[in-house]
């Protein structure tokens, strides 16, 4: 694959690939359509509009929307003036977006109207350089101040791109970790060219007939590639959806819209395969399937390809590598693998001691090299050199690789666990449910389900004599973090079991919940 030229601008890419696709299709959200020449049009008009609002190279403006076409406008109109989006989880706390907000230095925000409450409490806790609001869709008049985004940029003239660097610091997305505050992870311009042309045009061989679809949202990485970066890479069609992608929401655009390329989490086949409304097979246009964001179980996808007669193709990505690395192959699927690198990848196994592991079926740390590689964690000095290593980026999860070559999942090596694809810290539930007056200590891990998904369950010993229901306990932890981290399970113990010196003992545990 060609690298792309030293001057670089993602947007500016997009917008001459796409030059003689004026009247096709990019973008159908739930309110109605962009063809490529519009969306080039409100890209230039946005990168404008940001401009004229005094932001200059590198400033950082706070992308806070569903998924529709205002968000690929706003994130590629920053892009092309060379201002960077950090764009962020629609499903947080005001608390974790008045981190972001602080952390970020971000300038302006750009919301969806539905987000306004969450992003004004944020706003008010302070602490932030925040100058302006810009809200999409909104259903009423704008808060008073802030600007329409439609009227917005339609108020001003296409602008030119900015000339950045192909390795210009481009966009954020956070990640998380067990402990610790979310990570604003950086990328450059040219970081979305790679992982379009090795995975979305190198894996998936998508191309301008794909109609595409994707259940993870836009500010997930994972999201970001399947319904932006590669499907304007090829000038295929997507489908962009606001709401939670529920079964019957997936369903309504398989039938209706008729993708032909369909990205889930594991989480998310289960519950379209237990769901009674299914679609038949001639109800879909599917060709292929993806998944990511957790190992899935070799039923789930066997299930799935019976059904529809398509592959689901298991990969393995990071924020920090933006996209796949390690991936089955279309007509080559080992279900219940995550297959082999993705050509333009490298990936390693190493033990305890940091030898690189050549021999098959032992267990070792995953480090991948590759071009789309995150510039680094900011304002983290410490968690940057431990995970950007030089050309190695360390992933946290441990692999097997079998005589074939093909690497199967073998857990996390901290302590974060994986729930429908999203990351959730056992640290920052049990320290939630730990403010509830009842709860004297707790302690989360994850817990299989019976079709092999990874749930919170959460173990609590309650004070002496106080009394609470677990339902009690899901709430509370529901009010005061993102809905996804409440334990899904509950227990009540007398005690913890813990080391000597009082350290609780997870992994007793789930030895227990094992057996
Ligand atoms: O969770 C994953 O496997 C993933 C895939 C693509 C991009 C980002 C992530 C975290």
């Amino acid at each position: 694959t060609a690298a792309p030229s030293e001057r670089f601008n993602f947007a500016r890419h997009l917008i001459g690939l796409n030059a003689g696709r004026a009247s096709k299709t990019a973008l159908i959200d739930d309110a109605g359509t962009l063809t490529y020449g519009q969306l080039a049009d409100q890209v230039q008009r946005c990168s404008a509009a940001l401009q004229a609002l005094g932001l200059r190279r590198e400033d950082r403006v706070l992308l806070l929307m569903h998924d529709c076409s205002d968000w690929v406008v706003s994130f590629l109109g920053a892009l092309h003036a060379g201002v960077v989006p950090v764009a962020v989880n629609t499903l947080l706390t005001a608390k974790d977006y008045a981190y972001m907000l602080s952390d970020s230095r971000a300038q302006v925000v750009l919301a969806s109207a539905a987000l306004l409450p969450t992003l004004q409490s944020a706003l008010d806790m302070g602490g932030h350089e925040v100058r302006q609001l810009v809200i999409s869709r909104a259903a009423s008049a704008t808060p008073p101040g802030a600007l329409d985004f439609t009227a917005w940029i339609d108020a001003q003239a296409p602008g030119a791109a900015a000339d950045t660097h192909g390795d210009e610091p481009a966009f954020w997305l956070y990640s998380s970790g067990s402990t610790g505050a979310p990570k604003g992870t950086v990328h450059t311009q040219a970081n979305l060219y790679w992982t379009a042309e090795l995975y979305g045009k190198g894996v998936l061989a998508l191309t301008e007939n794909d109609v595409v679809f994707s259940a993870a949202k836009l500010f997930f990485a994972y999201g970001l590639g399947n319904a932006m970066s590669f499907p304007l890479s090829v000038g295929a069609s997507v489908v962009l959806m606001a709401e939670r992608p529920t079964p019957p929401a997936c369903f309504k655009r398989f039938v209706d819209l008729k993708p032909t390329v369909f990205y889930g989490a594991p989480t998310g086949y289960g519950g379209m395969l237990a769901s009674p409304e299914l679609p038949a097979k001639e109800q879909v246009a599917l060709r292929l399937c993806s998944s990511a964001g957790e190992a899935l179980p070799q039923d789930i996808g066997q299930r799935w390809t019976k059904h529809f007669g398509v592959e689901i193709i298991d990969g393995i990505g990071s924020t920090e590598m933006l996209h796949i690395f390690l991936s089955n192959r279309p007509g080559n699927v080992r279900y219940g693998t995550t297959g082999k690198a993705v050509p333009g990848y490298e990936v390693q196994l190493r033990d305890e001691d940091g030898s690189v592991i050549q021999g098959h079926n032992q267990i070792g740390d995953l480090y991948i090299q590759g071009p789309s590689a995150a510039l680094m964690y900011w304002n983290n000095r410490a968690k940057s050199r431990d995970t950007f290593q030089g050309p190695w980026t360390k992933s946290g999860d441990k692999y097997t690789r079998d005589p074939d070559g093909y690497y199967t999942y073998a857990g996390r090596n901290d302590d974060m666990l994986k729930v429908s694809g999203i990351y959730v810290s056992p640290f920052e539930v049990e320290a939630t449910l730990v403010q509830h007056p009842a709860v004297l200590e707790a302690a989360v891990i994850g817990k299989d389900d019976e079709e092999g998904l990874t749930k919170t369950k959460a173990f609590v010993v309650l004070r002496a004599g106080a009394q609470a229901t677990e339902a009690e306990l899901q709430a509370f932890v529901k009010e005061r973090l993102a809905p996804y981290k409440y334990p899904r399970f509950i227990e009540f113990l007398p005690e913890l079991p813990k080391t000597a010196t009082g350290k609780i003992q997870r992994f007793k545990l789930r030895e227990t919940e094992k057996n």
